[in-house]
């Protein structure tokens, strides 16, 4: 097996091969694993139809017949876009394309903030996959396809068992003609705390392979903790752009500490350090209107970049500040498709393609394709209704809380899970106290998630802002805050609050360096020691790369896949919810091999607790047996 394995490698055909090509070819030794895949899988199924998935149990259903989500066939040659750009021109000749473009440009969120922001991040790659074509065809006028980074390489590791880099060359392939686009969390990686520095460039090394445009943020508006990411992108060939996270108000005078000029020399900071495009990256949608029209004119007078804008409805007001700052000469903006649009998510991109329709800066967007694609999103969002949250409306609260669109219903589900649910209202205010505590900080992954922590610990132990800061209280501040105070996620605008810093450490002197300066290099060939032999296979430099970001998880998700195999292939509802008896499922598990999967029959549970399933493989009948744990 191991020499048909060499020999049917397409590198070895096309003679692309040399003495390192067996060690660098790690699949090569999976001798024995793939002919079992489909075992593998037919356990799964098993397994999640006997037992349940843990990540939707007690929760909302599906309709039974979840409408069968169905791509716009989409024929025909894929025309050129935005790709071909960078491929021709590089990154300083895209960013000129980009600058030079009358209409205003799109990026679709919906493969990764708007899924983030409305269903937990859950949605798999193959639901991704299965439009990614119509895209290409259908609206090659979008400037990317944001689908990958922030919460969705760890969420896909963790509860998907898929392999996020799979999701990215797969899309890459379908949308050859459209950029893909990634948030990075700076020297955070795409993780919550700050790496070494060669891991943050091993991380990006990998992706560039994947992604072209690079929204590098800081949580904390720190360029010093950028430099590193912004260089290792201009390194690769693709495109730095650089994240002001846009917070407080900037026509309020009682919020002078974020005021225009804050934001402007930001901008020039992030220009003065290579980035080749901006985004005001307004994570929680606080941008009114009226400020967006003065912070992009003062932005556009300041630098000659290109400039996105990022932003979130959770206030319903966020399609005013789209127009206002497309009229205040913002190049491109970010949108969700309709379906997957609105309150925490974005705004809704068919909407604000008819706004600008006839204009000056008309998209140039087919509303039809926009319904038609919008049309797929809408039936796939209907199966992952277990990870809607209970928001419904607009909620101009978010002006009061400033939580970021990707965390309001992360938090609210931890708030449900310490029993805090019915007093959300208490916890908004909290997160607003404890942001003062902080000295007003940016909230963005990871500041928000502590800011979040601590306010869920003043709710449920009945703390206010003076109780915090009382000496004559004994107070046990959450882990995150901890390290937040001792400078672990590096320096806010004018630091940290003393008095905060010294209640929660003591006589322990906190860090003001950049904290990657004090964490060695990781020697990188030790650690893929380490990791293999976790592993207990060779791993690709993808695989290493996202067992650098995430250990634990990795090994797991590498135990998980040892198990059950290519689950990424299957159906949503079968991956959720198993199969019904009687019903039948096509599965490719590679370019050119599909199974068929009919479930016959399942048996009785037996005095050990196992049960048998009967199924078709192919025609073939096989039976699996499983514990029932119910
Ligand atoms: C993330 O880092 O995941 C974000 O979406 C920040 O807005
Ligand atoms: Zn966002």
């Amino acid at each position: 097996a191991f020499l048909e394995n060499v020999l049917t490698h397409p590198d070895f055909q096309a003679n692309r091969y040399n003495t390192r090509f067996i060690d660098e070819t790690p699949g090569l030794l999976d001798i024995g694993k793939r002919r079992d895949r489909a075992t593998k899988l037919l356990t799964y199924i098993a397994d999640v139809t006997i037992n349940g998935h843990p990540d939707v149990k007690d929760r909302q259903r599906p309709r039974l017949d979840p409408r069968a989500a169905k791509p716009p066939a989409a024929p025909g040659d894929i025309p050129d876009g935005a790709r071909q750009v960078l491929d021709r021109d590089g990154a300083v000749g895209l960013a000129r394309w980009i600058r030079a473009q009358d209409k205003v440009l799109l990026t679709d969120t919906t493969m990764r903030d708007a899924h983030q922001s409305l269903l937990a991040t859950r949605m798999r790659t193959i639901d991704m996959a299965r439009v990614a074509p119509a895209y290409a065809r259908m609206l090659p006028q979008l400037l990317s396809l944001e689908c990958w980074g922030g919460a969705t390489f760890d969420v896909a590791l963790r509860f998907l068992a898929e392999d996020p880099w799979e999701r990215l060359t797969t899309i890459r392939e379908a949308a050859p003609n459209l950029l893909t686009q990634m948030l990075l969390r700076g020297a955070n990686g795409v993780g919550y705390t700050n790496y070494p520095d060669n891991v943050v460039r091993h991380f990006i090394g990998q992706a560039a392979k994947g992604i072209d445009i690079f929204r590098i943020f800081d949580c904390l508006n720190w360029v010093d903790n950028m430099r590193v990411a912004i260089d290792a992108v201009l390194e690769s060939g693709k495109l730095a752009q650089g994240a002001l996270c846009y917070t407080g108000d900037i026509l309020d005078p009682d919020r002078a500490k974020y005021s225009l000029a804050y934001y402007v020399d930001l901008a020039r900071q992030l220009e003065a350090a290579g980035c080749q495009m901006l985004a005001v990256k307004d994570m929680a949608g606080l941008l009114k209107p009226a400020a967006a029209r003065v912070l992009f004119s003062a932005l556009r007078d300041a630098t000659d970049l290109p400039i996105a804008f990022h932003t979130h409805d959770t206030s319903g007001a966020a399609a005013a500040s789209v127009l206002a700052a497309v009229d205040a000469g913002v190049d491109s903006v970010d949108a969700a498709m309709d379906a997957m649009s609105g309150t925490t998510s974005q705004p809704c991109l068919g909407s604000i393609v008819e706004a600008l329709r006839h204009g000056p800066r008309d998209t140039g967007l087919d509303a039809s394709a926009i319904r038609e694609i919008s049309g797929y999103w809408d039936s796939v969002r209907a199966q992952y209704v277990a990870f809607e949250s209970d928001l419904r409306s607009g909620a101009s609260e978010v002006y009061l809380h400033e939580m970021p669109g990707g965390q309001f219903t992360n938090l609210k589900e931890q708030a449900r899970s310490l029993g805090l649910e019915a007093r959300w209202n208490e916890v908004a205010t909290a997160y607003h106290d404890a942001n003062l505590l902080f000295g007003d900080i940016v909230k963005v992954t990871p500041s928000s998630k502590v800011v979040g922590d601590m306010a869920l610990m003043m709710v449920s132990q009945g703390l206010r802002r003076d109780d915090v800061l009382d000496p004559a209280r004994d107070i046990a501040f959450p882990a995150s805050v901890v390290e937040m105070m001792r400078g672990d996620l590096g320096q806010p605008a004018g630091g940290w609050p003393q008095h905060i810093q010294r209640r929660v450490l003591g006589n322990n002197v906190p860090m003001t360096v950049r904290p990657a300066d004090l964490l060695p290099d990781l020697d990188l060939d030790a650690e893929r020691k380490v990791a293999e032999a976790q592993c207990g296979r060779r791993l690709s430099e993808t695989e290493f790369a996202s067992y650098l970001m995430y250990p634990k998880i990795f090994t797991g998700f590498a135990e998980t896949s040892d198990q059950f195999g290519p689950v990424s292939a299957l159906p949503t509802p079968v991956y959720f919810y198993g199969m019904a008896v009687g019903t039948e499922i096509h599965v490719t598990i590679e370019r050119g091999k599909s199974l068929v999967i009919t479930l016959t029959a399942i048996g009785e549970v037996e005095d050990d607790g196992s049960v048998r399933l009967f199924f078709e493989l192919n025609g073939q009948p096989r039976i699996i047996a499983v514990a029932c744990h119910k």
